[in-house]
């Protein structure tokens, strides 16, 4: 029984290679990990709000009380570096309003308590612009590359518009199982290859996102572009915000923060400056140990397919360019005053671990790590307003200086974001002088916390072409995943903000400030926070498990307490649901995770609140007291990180949307017992498609 197992799903070089090898050995020169092409730091801007990243047009007309946004899924085109030698191939949601596509575009902007609809019409072509592995689930069987279907991610919606895996559809699709998934139910009659979302918006303000989930090409999907932002606004902050505590629109940044990588040669999936993403599983194995990857025998339940086929899906990608909006290595200039920031990580698998210091005065482009900028003050996170604010003062910053380029899960650390997660900032740059510049530092390993060095670029790291890994980077240019962005101090326009850090803080840590943005936000819409010990809560045991599947790949499984398959508690999305519950019950689950890495569990339906974690040994047992987590996961959450060795307390009510204008239907899918059907899953991406997802029934 592997109840302890802390195989690293990417492991460092010394610690993994060698153990159930079963391929020959991978020459280094079958190596195919590609590299960007060298591009200059900071020298193109971010793209705004409003201009580089369009806000979408409602039609507030056509269905009374709705904005109802009318979007195309297309391929599109667009340079996200000025070194780079084209523009891109992306997929992305286009406003039909406008014709025009932009990267991470157009941007929902929505009101809680008003409710909003997408029409979308899937234009894709049937080729997908990435390497599809035929062999997941929902990509097999000569499944079409251009399904698509949209989740709002934090938004709690009726099932069938919450874009679940199975209700992708083709842009010939007419209904359930034609062209489209069993779970097609969001059709509109008359139109193929459309769909329409109702979203009812009873959520406090937050940063929400929408993005592809569709079976078997959810990572590549939103790797290619479909994942765009959502912004919710609310009476609190609006009036926190009038009041001149929160900063203005005009001084509110998004920063959605991605990792890419560019192709250097043409392929056959592209030309240089496309995506590039991997196709080889390069295992590692006996007498070499330069691949990426374990291989080992299939676990139980895996019939033996033999080795990986090409292409092949991956454990966990990490590329080697942070892209922040939509462009590399951008700059914002901003003036001496406060600024909103609000933060998504939107990687594929990535961790940052965030920081702001002035630029080395003798290294263009490097941080001074003796001279921290301004700090941070979250007030919010993917749950909303926080009770109290959190101020991340620069350092610490955890710099992996462990050989095997690790760091310690449980702290200490800067702003921590995984894949997900999202963090509403107020910074003062006050302080600061027109002419500094600023660097947003990242030092988290990949994978967190194990790390591989080979995922950690920064200027002058090691030459490891040897193993795999890219040249060494040069000063001023990339591939660099530490240096995000710079930020320009220029001079003040208009008049100086009434408030700086200090005032700031002082005002939102007063009893009028988030304390009451917190209560306001939750207690008159009956979100009370929840009680474990309050009558018939259910507590339940769930597990996060790391396997081998049927051609010797790492696999990520969610599980329970109980064994499905020998030797694991992994099961797999399609086994039948353990996750079953009447409307508005309340659970406590205790998440074990089994695995070495982190993972970013991220809950459909419902908002959760983290009531600690604490060591184990033997799955079920907690070998110490629970600890409280970060002061960033006060109030609620939604994607919460889950740490290796540790067992995670959340609780949650799994309450269906209610006063919607219309009928929904239970699941169609057999075994789901005409539930709501929803899932819950990790967020790295590819952990989330192979197969780390599991069903979440509500029964109305
Ligand atoms: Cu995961």
């Amino acid at each position: 029984m592997k109840l302890t197992a802390m195989a690293s799903a990417a492991c460092g070089l010394s610690s993994c290679g060698t153990t159930g090898s079963i391929t020959a050995p991978i020459t280094k020169a079958g190596k195919v990990f590609a590299q960007s092409p060298i591009l200059r730091k900071f020298i193109s801007p971010l793209p705004a709000l409003g201009t580089g990243i369009p806000i979408a047009s409602a039609d507030t007309s056509t269905v009374p009380g709705v904005d109802l946004y009318n979007l195309s899924a297309v391929q599109y085109h667009q340079l996200m570096h000025p070194d780079l030698p084209n523009p891109t191939t992306l997929w992305g949601y286009m406003d039909q309003s406008t014709g025009k596509s932009a990267y991470l575009g157009p941007i929902i902007v929505a009101q809680r308590g008003r409710p909003s609809m997408i029409r979308a019409t899937n234009m894709l072509p049937s080729k997908h612009p990435l390497p599809v592995d035929t062999t997941l689930m929902g990509a097999d069987n000569g499944a079409a590359q251009n399904r698509m279907t949209i989740h709002l991610h934090g938004g709690l919606t009726p099932w069938t518009s919450d874009g679940g895996p199975f209700s992708w559809f083709t842009p010939t699709a007419t209904g359930p199982s034609a062209g489209a998934g069993e779970c097609f139910l969001n059709g509109i009659s008359g139109t193929p290859g459309a769909a329409q979302y109702y979203y009812p918006n009873n959520v406090s303000a937050r940063l929400m996102w929408y993005h592809d989930h569709a079976l078997g090409l959810t990572r590549l999907n939103a790797y290619a572009g479909l994942a765009s932002g959502y912004l919710m606004n609310d009476d609190v902050v609006t009036a926190l915000t009038t009041a001149g505590i929160i900063p203005a629109i005009a001084y509110t940044v998004p920063l959605i923060i991605q990792d890419k990588s560019f192709k250097a040669v043409s392929d056959q999936y592209g030309q240089p400056g496309d995506l590039w993403y991997p196709t080889v599983y390069e295992g590692n194995s006996s007498g070499d140990e330069t691949g990426r990857w374990d291989l080992g025998t299939p676990s139980d339940g895996f019939p033996n397919l033999g080795p990986p086929v090409t292409p092949s899906c991956v454990p966990e990608f990490f590329a080697d360019t942070p892209v922040i909006n939509g462009e590399a290595y951008p700059y914002l200039q901003a003036q001496p005053r406060r600024y909103r920031v609000v933060i998504l990580n939107g990687s594929q698998a990535r961790f940052y671990n965030l920081n702001l210091f002035y630029e080395n005065k003798f290294q263009p482009g490097e941080p001074d790590f003796t001279r921290g900028g301004p700090a941070f003050i979250q007030i919010g996170n993917e749950g909303g307003v926080l009770p109290a604010p959190v101020v991340y003062n620069m350092p610490p910053v955890l710099i992996p200086t462990a050989a095997d380029d690790s760091c310690d899960p449980n702290g200490p650390h800067s702003l921590l974001m995984a894949p997900a997660e999202r963090a509403d900032l107020i910074i003062d740059f006050s302080s600061c002088q027109p002419g500094d510049r600023l660097i947003l530092y990242n030092d988290a390993p990949a994978p967190f916390p194990g790390g591989d060095t080979r995922n950690d670029y920064f200027t002058g790291n090691p030459d490891l072409t040897a193993i795999g890994g890219a040249p060494s980077t040069v000063a001023g240019k990339g591939p660099n995943t530490r240096t995000l962005m710079q930020i320009q101090v220029i001079a003040l326009t208009g008049a100086a903000d009434t408030l700086n850090f200090a005032s700031t803080l002082n005002v939102l840590q007063s009893a009028n400030g988030l304390p009451k943005a917190y209560h306001d936000s939750h207690i008159p819409f009956g979100e009370v926070d929840l009680d474990p010990n309050a009558a018939n809560v259910l507590y339940e045991t769930k597990t996060l498990n790391e396997d081998f599947d049927s051609n010797g790949r790492l696999i990520q499984r969610v599980g329970t307490g109980s064994v499905l398959y020998t030797g694991s508690f992994g099961r797999n999305y399609i086994d039948a649901p353990t996750e079953v519950y009447p409307n508005n019950q309340v659970v406590v689950w205790d998440i074990y995770n089994t695995t070495g890495d982190t993972h970013p569990m991220h809950f459909h339906l419902t908002n959760v609140q983290v009531l600690g974690s604490a060591p184990y040994v033997n799955v079920g047992t907690p070998a110490g007291p629970f600890v409280p987590p970060d002061r960033n996961y006060a109030g609620w959450k939604e994607t919460v990180r889950m740490n290796p060795g540790y067992v995670t307390r959340v609780i949650m009510k799994f309450s269906l949307p209610t006063g919607l204008p219309f009928a929904v239907p239970g699941s169609p899918r057999a075994g789901l017992l005409g539930g709501h059907e929803y899932v819950w899953h990790c967020h790295i991406l590819e952990h989330e498609e192979h197969d780390m997802m599991r069903p979440l029934v509500i029964m109305p």
